[in-house]
């Protein structure tokens, strides 16, 4: 069974940390609308949620992909790049306790949970505005034990290495080359977003299907010539916080 984290939307979204675009007014209950959609969506695909309260005072909260990093054999607690979203964390440590050994990062080490792309016995981790070298050393050491290959990518111009690359089926990525490099992705097949949908590379994959924002469709219709099957949610108003559709659950088997 797959379990879905989730935490609501918090009232004072508007407050988020903002690093490549520009602040625009975000309506904290159209938001809740689009989230409630995307959680429906997961339920469809056959994740079982648990969803967190919304909270006031954390105004990224929603994003819980940050907050942790959840394998089959460990989960590892992050510690944000951003200093507002250190908080966050405790709730979700709680309830991945019940499912998995935790390992936490530990300062100077910072990760944001975007920057960490597992394909398979592959973890990409992004050498990013949030997440550091520390931070990478220390998973390093977490997974190895457990046959796991860590691999450092440097991404520029993006927040997070999964708002440059995400997994789209079995073998192929899906990239937007001018925040990755795809070297570090050899033996995958590459598919390009369409240049004018930048932030089209943030896709989730759960078994077959891909989760994707109605937003892109030039990049979605790319998807489906190559033979994959798109669910797409409306997600603009997250979108304006820097959120993409990877970064509001954790999916893992319960
Ligand atoms: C932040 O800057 O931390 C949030 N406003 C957006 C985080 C999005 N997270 C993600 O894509 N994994």
């Amino acid at each position: 069974m797959l379990v879905a984290i989730t935490r609501e939307v918090s009232r004072n979204i508007g407050q988020c940390e903002l690093s490549h675009i520009e602040r625009e007014a975000i309506d904290p209950a159209a938001a809740a609308v689009q989230h409630r959609a995307y959680e429906d969506c997961l339920v469809s695909l056959g994740c079982e949620l648990v969803r967190l309260p919304e909270e006031p005072d954390m105004p990224d909260a929603v994003f819980v992909e940050d907050t942790a990093v959840v394998l089959d054999e460990l989960a590892i607690i992050t510690r944000p790049g951003a200093v507002s979203r250190r908080r966050e964390t405790m709730a979700v440590e709680s309830v991945l306790a019940k499912y998995r050994r935790i390992h936490a990062i530990q300062t100077p080490g910072t990760l944001d949970g975007g920057d960490v792309l597992c394909v398979g016995r592959r973890i990409f981790v992004g050498l990013s505005e949030r997440s550091n070298q520390e931070a990478i050393t220390q998973i390093r050491s977490m997974l190895e034990p457990y046959d796991y290959r860590v691999e450092v990518v440097h991404v520029r111009d993006c927040l997070h290495l999964k708002s440059a690359v995400t997994q789209v089926d079995q073998g192929s990525l899906l990239v937007n080359r001018n925040w990755v490099g795809t070297e570090p992705f050899a033996g995958y097949e590459i598919l390009d977003v369409d240049s004018s949908e930048p932030f089209g590379a943030n896709s989730l994959l759960i078994d077959d299907v891909v989760i994707y924002p109605a937003a892109y469709a030039r990049t979605r219709n790319r998807l489906e010539d190559a033979g994959i099957v798109v669910r797409p949610v409306e997600l603009s108003e997250l979108a304006k916080a820097e959120g993409g559709v990877t970064c509001c659950s954790l999916i893992f088997h319960g």
